[in-house]
């Protein structure tokens, strides 16, 4: 049972996306660089309403790659939110107030991209002497974790700027692991056979 709650775990842990939430607050006067942010495709911005007027969050055509109007929106705590899906750069103004505006700047994942099951290998497998790891797009800051079939975890290290690790594993028992290679929130598993 321990075994079936660890590999459901992993595997819904291997679907995460990388998305990280942005909140700023919207009130007269909020204006660069206050109001801008430099965010991940697929990040979402939430503004809040914190003063009592009525205000909008709206793109400024012809200086934003994407197109986004909350519509007139009156009182504390009203919120407009938005997911920006697309690199690039959007100025965004208060359709009512010219001292609020901002900047949202849209770049690619610094995570690996699409990262899923085929994005690393492990050569050799099975293997006895060592695994070597290769990484289909290097990672900038990550970690690798190897566990056994019972949870326990064989090695925890750091990965920064690599794209190819190698772990001796002569010591190791005979079996099949798992390796979970985690870059910010996304993560990719495979097993290996040690034999
Ligand atoms: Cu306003």
């Amino acid at each position: 049972m321990k075994l079936k709650l660890l590999f459901v775990a992993l595997f819904a842990g291997a679907l995460l996306q990388a998305q990280t939430t942005y909140n700023l607050d919207w009130e007269t006067g909020f204006n660069s660089p206050e109001a801008d942010l430099t965010i991940e495709v697929g990040d979402t911005v939430i503004w809040t309403w914190t003063d009592a007027l009525p205000h909008t969050v709206e793109s400024v055509s012809g200086s934003s790659v994407e197109t986004f109007n909350s519509g007139f929106l009156t009182g504390m705590g009203q919120t407009f939110s938005y997911t920006f899906t697309v690199e690039g750069v959007n100025d965004y103004i208060c359709g009512v107030h010219s001292n609020m505006f901002g900047t949202i700047t849209v770049v690619p994942s610094l995570s690996i991209k699409e990262f899923d099951q085929t994005s690393f290998s492990i050569l050799p497998n099975p293997t006895s002497e060592e695994i070597q790891i290769n990484l289909v797009n290097p990672i900038i800051l990550g970690s690798i974790q190897v566990f056994d079939l019972l949870g326990k975890q064989m090695i925890d290290e750091p990965i920064q700027e690599s794209n190819q690790l190698t772990i001796p594993v002569q010591s190791w028992k005979k079996g099949i692991y798992l390796v979970k290679i985690n870059s910010g929130e996304n993560t990719a598993i495979k097993r290996v056979v040690i034999n």
